[in-house]
């Protein structure tokens, strides 16, 4: 595994300027997008977030790191959603009520449009009536998102909402959220990151096995 040493620290120290050079540099250099998000981007942020369980940073620094990710993202995540396939279905996407976190979120929507997907990115701190309302726009899947032990509760809802309906699948997916949890309320599908959020979407479409 290679680690970017110089954009992990710069993630971490929240130096959004320099986050920015090396992610240009790394574009312009061809340089294997996927890793450098795999292995480097998502890892760093993850190191501010054990930094902040030890009280070790609080939470602007948090949001300034992410904020430095976002831009990074803002790079990235057309190249990576660049696709010229029919969409092979359409769903939609949310952070889930009361979750403000987005990053995760917005990396499994370009995905899922790097994948051929069309994406209804609803936002964050969205509620059942959220996505039964892009379900009536033509969503085939809902897929929700959940950064928080107190708010991957509000992920229930929703999958009892469309439990009814075999036309809709619900896919859930977050820091906090375990295929066990998604056998609890009843989803039809988890994916433990951005790839894997492609496989359970395609999976519970019937898709499985089938070239993405
Ligand atoms: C950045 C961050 C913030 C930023 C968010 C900015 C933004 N625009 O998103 C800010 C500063 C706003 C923030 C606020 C808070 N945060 Co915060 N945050 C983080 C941090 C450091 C990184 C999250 C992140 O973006 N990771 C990178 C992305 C790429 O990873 P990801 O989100 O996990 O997504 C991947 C997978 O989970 C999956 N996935 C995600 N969604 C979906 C959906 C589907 C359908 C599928 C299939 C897959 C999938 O794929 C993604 C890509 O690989 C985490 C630490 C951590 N370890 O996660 C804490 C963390 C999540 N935050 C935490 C806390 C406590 C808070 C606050 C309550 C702090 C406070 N006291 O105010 C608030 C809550 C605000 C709210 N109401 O939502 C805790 C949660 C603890 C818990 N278990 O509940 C964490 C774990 C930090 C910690 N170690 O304590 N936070």
């Amino acid at each position: 595994m290679t680690i970017n040493d110089e954009l992990w620290d710069a993630i971490v120290f929240a130096e959004r300027g320099l986050v920015l050079k090396i992610v240009q540099a790394a574009v312009d250099n061809d340089e294997d997008l996927v890793e450098l998000l795999n292995n480097t981007m998502i890892p760093a942020l993850r190191e501010v977030g054990d930094q902040f369980s030890a009280g070790e940073v609080f939470v602007p620094e948090m949001l300034a790191s992410a904020k430095a990710m976002q831009a990074a993202i803002d790079i990235v995540g057309p190249l990576l959603a660049k696709t010229g396939h029919k969409p092979i279905a359409k769903v939609c996407i949310g952070s889930v009520r009361g979750d403000l976190h987005d990053i995760g979120k917005n990396l499994v929507a370009i995905m899922l449009r790097g994948s051929g997907f069309e994406v209804d990115d609803l936002g964050v701190n969205c509620r059942v009536d959220d996505f039964e309302a892009a379900v009536q726009r033509g969503a085939e899947v809902v897929c929700l998102s959940a950064l928080l032990s107190t708010t991957r509760d509000a992920m229930r809802p929703v999958a009892d909402h469309f439990r009814d309906r075999d036309e809709v699948k619900v896919v859930v997916g977050g820091a906090v959220i375990t295929q066990e949890f998604a056998d609890v309320i009843g989803a039809d599908g988890f994916g433990f990151d951005a790839s894997d959020a492609i496989r359970a979407v395609r999976e519970c479409l019937g898709l499985a096995g089938t070239p993405a």
